[in-house]
């Protein structure tokens, strides 16, 4: 994301070419590989749509292999997962696209546990790995579309919000849910300075988090999540701007008034706590009308249009019927 202060460009479309140019290398020379074997096309390709090397601990491998399909995004492709690995948005651990995959490996998974508190009549300290093991986990295909108007496809594990948020009996007075990431200057090096006021954090509606759609993401590619991409628990909103879904969480609290989000703090003229899809509502310094698909690159960009809640208009219109879009954006 673009922070207005620096000078740098966090989106700049070299950055997006170089990173697509080393792509289409490797692929041209695993797809030429493949056809020198004598590989058909279509299995050369499989190649490139590699799966999740990583493995969950042995005290999930039972939630892992009981992953339920979903009808979510199957007529979608997801993007590979180089790509979605090697190019991303983390500033913990650094601005450039590809810091976050170089610098991540510092950040300690396990044990991970969520304070839970606020307006709620469970709270404490849970284990994360009992609430994985508690809920069935399942598989769905979401667009994810940044802020900053690049887009791409990911297969996430996870337990649906709402599942999670229920099991602590919210009261009445919890009309939000906000949401932390660790702090932890040790595992996090660029939290040790910054415009940005450590730590990140984000927030939703509690009827927005209790949509269906919206997830607890535990993993991707059908295995653990990796670090650059918020491991080891992350939320996922499909329907709002990428900055929304607030990686590697560690305290979930229920508030009664709206509370105040990380992008909000920094540029509140330019990042508002709604922060749905919108291509009728520019950025004050770009237009959100398309988006460039991942990989993107010179020859071949993949520009779309972007649509209404990122295309989940059916699911999620009703939360904001009778508001101004424009004004709560
Ligand atoms: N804690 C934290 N969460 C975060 C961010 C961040 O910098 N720190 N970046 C956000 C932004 S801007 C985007 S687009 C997505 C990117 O997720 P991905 O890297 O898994 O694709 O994570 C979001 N969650
Ligand atoms: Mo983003």
């Amino acid at each position: 994301m673009l922070i207005k202060n620096k000078k740098r460009s966090d989106c700049s479309e070299n950055e997006v070419t170089d990173q697509s140019v080393y792509l289409n290398r490797r692929q041209f020379m695993k797809v030429s590989g493949g056809a020198a074997l004598g590989l058909g096309f279509g299995k050369a390709f499989a190649a490139l749509q590699s799966g999740n090397p990583l493995s969950p601990p042995a005290s999930l491998q039972d939630a892992f292999h009981r992953i339920a399909e979903t009808p979510f995004g199957k007529e979608e492709t997801p993007t590979p997962y180089e790509v979605t690995t090697s190019y991303n948005n983390f500033y913990e651990f650094g601005y450039g696209k590809d810091d976050p995959a170089k610098r991540s490996a510092t950040l300690e998974t396990r044990p991970w546990s969520i304070t839970v508190e606020g307006e709620a009549e469970v709270t404490g300290v849970f284990d994360l790995e009992d609430i994985i093991k508690e809920a069935a986990l399942e598989e769905r295909i979401y667009r994810l579309r940044c802020v900053e108007a690049w887009s791409m496809v990911i297969p996430w594990v996870g337990i649906p919000l709402a599942d999670v948020l229920k099991k602590f009996k919210p009261t009445s007075k919890a009309k939000f849910v906000y949401f932390e990431t660790l702090y932890d200057p040790k595992q996090m090096p660029e939290q040790r300075g910054g415009s940005i006021n450590w730590p990140y954090r984000e927030g939703l509606r509690i009827d927005e988090a209790m949509n269906p759609l919206a997830l607890l993401s535990v993993g991707m590619y059908g295995s653990v999540l990796p670090n650059q991409n918020g491991a080891p628990v992350r939320l996922v909103v499909p329907w709002k701007y990428g900055f929304k879904s607030i990686k590697s969480i560690v305290k979930i609290r229920f508030v009664e008034k709206m509370p105040t989000s990380t992008w909000m703090d920094l540029a509140p003229n330019e990042y508002g706590f709604y922060a749905n899809v919108n291509p009728q509502v520019d950025h004050p310094r770009w237009s959100q009308k398309e988006e460039r698909r991942l990989p993107s690159g010179v020859i071949f960009p993949n520009v779309m249009e972007t649509k209404m809640f990122n295309g989940y208009e059916d699911e999620v219109a009703s939360l904001y019927a009778g508001m101004d879009l424009k004004r709560h954006f």
